[in-house]
């Protein structure tokens, strides 16, 4: 793996986890690739066996009972794309198992995801390549169909004589409107199914409310995280072929019919797909968790683990890194709880965010007291005004932010620390906090390869907004919101290595 540099984080530090699962036993840290090779090979008989939380599952049709008569059953995969690890796809094929009928799964390409760019779309179209070769193995078969499913899955369900739909999770708006179109088109008496198949806790079972933070999710997910921590079963060889062979995916089709922004580069420094999202996995949790706890917060340092990219496209679950990092937990306690903290807890509370709070990102969408203040300070001098344009070309006065920008535009990923600073001076140097928050969030989907996620909106949302933050010390153009200045990252870090490093490196 490439060397990137290191961590973020916001608010209050970690409290102990009380974590406890089945895992933890193990004394030796997993040889999770041979682990998920030998998954492969299990026999079908061992499927019916396995016990599947049905918490993880909503039914979104009136229809609750998979018609008599039925060829098949679909896995429409979105946010979770990946074939081992996924409860989605367990569900499903349990479904076709118990109806002795053929599985497939459709991916829906769709020309446009909000302000992604062919950055996005190259790490996820070679990620799902992977699934597709991976699905074969299993005689399960791979359909890319290339548009919304609105228009595209109806269609496949009706040709195929499909029996029943199953689909993931995401509490992004667009992704809720394309279950509700696909729900709206389906004939009656199919059902459709949800699966969280991204969060440890279903996003519904962790909490059934808007969280005010960190400090109030945490006791709810830990209450009941021993519950879904469990190992995975596998998927497995599909015992029932469909009839035909599948027509042969158009991978250049598909290429072809995005309609994206093709001038930001891909990248390079993470290659896409399973395989090499757990040798990542791997790699930070061999040469790097020990330093986590401590330097993560450094920018110059390589201390986080850079997992974004695969578990935002899915590639990777997080439960397999938590199960993964149990037995790592006696040597490198702290480490391994502020990475709980991070991907378990943190992550969570952004899908709660968006899922119960409709404007997720929007300054109408945050707390009244933050509204208020910032309200309050909303015609206050600014000292600088930067464009959009400006920004973008990361022409400000001040060296950190420029090279800050400059790592996201150029690499894809800027460190998680700086990721808070470089939004709150965009609240700093814009003429509003509703045009700063546009901004933020428009490059961070543009460049950041882990873009689109609940985490930026929330991330944004906290910087700009003060979501699942306290009020801070009154101060002009903040108000009550969190401050951040370049004294405080000299403070922290070596502020001029970062900025010789990202110079040298000016697209
Ligand atoms: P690690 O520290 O190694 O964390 C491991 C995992 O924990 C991450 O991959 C992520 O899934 C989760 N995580 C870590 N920090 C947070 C957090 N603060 N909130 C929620 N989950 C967290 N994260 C994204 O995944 N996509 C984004 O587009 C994104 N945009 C952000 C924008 C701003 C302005 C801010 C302040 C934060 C943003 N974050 C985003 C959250 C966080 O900065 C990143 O998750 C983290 O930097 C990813 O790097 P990593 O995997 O090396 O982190
Ligand atoms: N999901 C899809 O089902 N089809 C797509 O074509 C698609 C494109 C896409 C591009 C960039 C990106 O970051 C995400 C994309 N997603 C797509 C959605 C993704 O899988 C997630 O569900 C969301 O980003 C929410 O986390």
């Amino acid at each position: 793996m490439p060397k990137r540099p290191a961590k973020t984080q916001q608010d209050v530090s970690p409290k102990k986890s009380k974590l406890k699962v089945e895992a933890a036993n193990s004394s030796e840290p997993q040889d999770f690739l041979s682990n998920v090779a030998h998954l492969r090979l299990q026999t079908a008989e061992s499927v019916a066996d396995f016990k599947f939380n049905k918490k993880r599952v909503r039914v979104i049709s009136d229809a609750k009972d998979v018609p008599e008569q039925n060829h098949g059953i679909v896995y429409w995969m979105s946010r979770d794309q990946r074939v081992q690890d996924n409860w989605a796809m367990l569900f499903a094929q349990r479904l076709a198992l118990k109806q002795e009928v053929p599985l497939h799964v459709c991916f829906c390409v769709v020309p446009k995801f909000l302000d992604a760019t062919i950055r996005q779309y190259g790490f996820m179209m070679k990620g799902l390549r992977e699934v597709e070769q991976e699905l074969k193995e299993l005689d399960i078969s791979f359909h890319l169909l290339i548009g919304y499913a609105k228009d595209v899955l109806p269609k496949f369900i009706e040709e195929h004589q499909i029996g029943g739909l199953v689909t993931d999770f995401s509490p992004l708006r667009i992704l809720s409107e394309w279950v509700q179109e696909v729900a709206s088109e389906l004939p009656s008496n199919v059902p459709f199914c949800q699966v969280d198949a991204h969060n440890i806790v279903p996003c519904w079972e962790a909490s059934p409310k808007l969280e005010y933070g960190a400090r109030t999710i945490r006791p709810k997910i830990h209450k009941v995280l021993s519950t879904y921590l469990t190992q995975y079963p596998p998927v497995i060889k599909h015992k029932h072929k469909p009839k035909t062979e599948p027509e042969p995916n158009v991978w250049d089709a598909a290429m072809d019919s995005l309609e994206v922004d093709k001038t930001v580069s891909e990248i390079d420094w993470a290659q896409p797909g399973t395989t090499a999202g757990l040798f990542a996995l791997e790699d930070f949790f061999e040469n790097r968790l020990r330093s986590y706890e401590v330097e993560r917060n450094d920018p110059n340092k390589t201390a986080l683990s850079n997992l974004s990219p695969w578990f935002h496209f899915g590639q990777i679950s997080v439960q397999r890194a938590i199960l993964t990092v149990q037995p790592y937990r006696r040597k490198h306690s702290k480490a391994a709880e502020a990475f709980i903290e991070e991907s378990v807890i943190r992550r969570e509370l952004a899908d709660n965010f968006c899922f119960y709070n409709d404007k997720y990102d929007s300054v109408e969408g945050t707390n009244d007291w933050a509204k208020t203040s910032l309200q309050l300070h909303a015609k206050d001098k600014r000292e600088y005004v930067y464009s959009k344009e400006q920004l973008e070309q990361s022409r400000t006065h001040d060296d950190l932010w420029n090279a800050a920008q400059i790592q996201m535009v150029s690499e894809g990923k800027m460190h998680g620390f700086l990721r808070m600073y470089w939004a709150k001076k965009i609240l700093e140097w814009t003429e509003s906090p509703e045009k700063a928050l546009e901004i933020a969030i428009f490059f961070n989907d543009k460049y950041s390869i882990d873009g689109t996620d609940p985490n930026g909106y929330v991330g944004c949302m906290w910087s700009v907004c003060g979501i699942h933050d306290q009020g801070w010390k009154e101060r002009p153009v903040f108000g009550k919101i969190r401050y951040m200045n370049y004294a405080g990252c000299k403070r922290k870090f070596d502020v001029d290595q970062f900025v010789r490093k990202y110079k040298a490196k000016k697209y």
